[in-house]
C-alpha cells in the first residue's frame, strides 16, 4: 500500500500488481489503518483512492483460496468460512469508506473486479479511466456479490441491470458505468492521475464538514422516508449552519470574493 498526504489529500494507492492489487490481510490491514488515519487527522480532508499498475483492484486474492493446496481427504477451501473474512475484513472496510466523515474519491484505473467493484463503487465520487473495466465476478466463482455490491448496484442501476451484471459477470466498460450511473466521469487513461488529483483537492479545500453531512443525508435517503428525510435534512442543516464554513461561504459571496474554507 502506498500512502502519501498531499496536502490536506491523503492519496492511498493498492500496490500489489501482479495480482492485480488483489486483497489479502495484509493490505486490508494496510488499507483499514490509513482510512483510520484519515479519520482521525484533522489535516487530512479528503482522501483519494486508487491502484497501482493496469487494475485497481481484483478482489479477494485467490491464491488464498486455492482448493489444490488442500492436505489429502480434507477440502480446506469448502470448510474455509468466507461469511468469517466478510465479517473481519470487507465489512468494516465499507462500513469504515461510507461513515468516513470526508469525501473519498476512487479513480478506478483499470479493472475492478469482484470486491474490488464494490470496494470502488462504496467511495463518494467514482472516476475511471476508459479502459477500465467493471466485473462483478463472483458468479464466475460460484460466490454471491458482496463487499456491499447487492445493496449498492440496485440502487445504483436498477434491479434489471444489477441481475444482469451479477448473474453474467459480464465486463462492463467505464463509458457503459458512467451512461448507467454506476460512476461519476470517465477520464482518457492519461488524464486519469490529473483529474482525480484535482478533484480530491478541490473537495479537500471545500466546506468539508458540510460535505460530510451532504454525504449522511445521501447515504440515508434510501432508507428513509421522505417525512423522514425532511426531518434529517432540518438536523444536519442546522449543523452545517452551524459551521464556520457556512459564514465564511456568505460572507464571501455578499463580499463578492472566492470563500476560503477551513473545514470547521
Ligand atoms: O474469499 C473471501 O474471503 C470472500 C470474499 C470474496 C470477495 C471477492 O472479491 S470474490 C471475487 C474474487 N475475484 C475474482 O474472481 C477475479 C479474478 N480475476 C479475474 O477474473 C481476472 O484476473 C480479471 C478479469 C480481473 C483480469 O483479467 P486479465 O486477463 O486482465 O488478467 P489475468 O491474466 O487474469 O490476471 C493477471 C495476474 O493477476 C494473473 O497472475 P499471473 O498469471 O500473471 O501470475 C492472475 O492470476 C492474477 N490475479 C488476478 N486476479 C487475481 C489474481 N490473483 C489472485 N487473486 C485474484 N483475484
Amino acid at each position: 500500500m502506498l500512502v502519501v498526504q498531499h496536502g490536506a489529500v491523503l492519496q492511498i494507492t493498492l500496490n500489489r500488481p501482479a495480482r492485480l492489487n488483489a486483497f489479502n490481510p495484509a493490505m486490508h490491514s494496510a488499507l483499514h489503518n490509513s482510512l483510520q488515519s484519515a479519520a482521525d487527522s484533522t489535516a487530512i480532508r479528503a482522501v483519494l483512492l486508487t491502484g497501482a499498475g493496469r487494475a485497481f483492484c481484483a478482489g479477494q486474492d485467490l491464491s488464498e483460496r486455492d482448493p489444490r493446496q488442500n492436505s489429502p481427504g480434507s477440502n480446506a477451501t469448502l470448510t474455509h468460512d468466507l461469511g468469517k473474512t466478510l465479517e473481519t475484513y470487507y465489512n468494516p472496510l465499507v462500513r469504515r469508506l461510507r461513515s468516513l466523515e470526508k469525501p473519498v474519491v476512487c479513480a478506478v484505473n483499470g479493472v475492478a473486479a469482484g470486491a474490488g467493484a464494490s470496494v470502488a463503487l462504496a467511495c463518494d465520487i467514482v472516476l475511471a479511466a476508459r479502459s477500465a473495466r467493471f466485473i462483478q465476478a463472483f458468479s464466475r466463482i460460484g460466490l454471491v456479490p458482496d463487499t456491499g455490491g447487492s445493496w449498492l448496484l440496485p440502487r445504483l442501476v436498477g434491479e434489471a441491470r444489477a441481475k444482469g451484471l451479477i448473474m453474467t459477470a459480464e465486463p462492463i466498460s467505464a463509458e457503459q458505468a458512467a451512461d448507467w450511473g454506476l460512476i461519476w466521469r470517465v477520464f482518457d487513461d492519461d488524464q486519469l492521475a490529473s483529474e482525480a488529483a484535482a478533484l480530491a483537492q478541490r473537495l479537500a479545500d471545500g466546506p468539508t464538514r458540510g460535505l460530510a453531512l451532504s454525504k449522511a443525508a445521501i447515504q440515508s435517503a434510501s432508507e428513509n422516508s421522505l417525512d423522514q428525510q425532511l426531518d434529517l435534512e432540518r438536523d444536519l442543516q442546522r449543523k452545517a449552519g452551524q459551521t464556520l464554513d457556512y459564514a465564511e461561504g456568505v460572507a464571501a459571496f455578499l463580499d463578492k470574493r472566492s470563500p476560503i474554507f477551513t473545514g470547521q
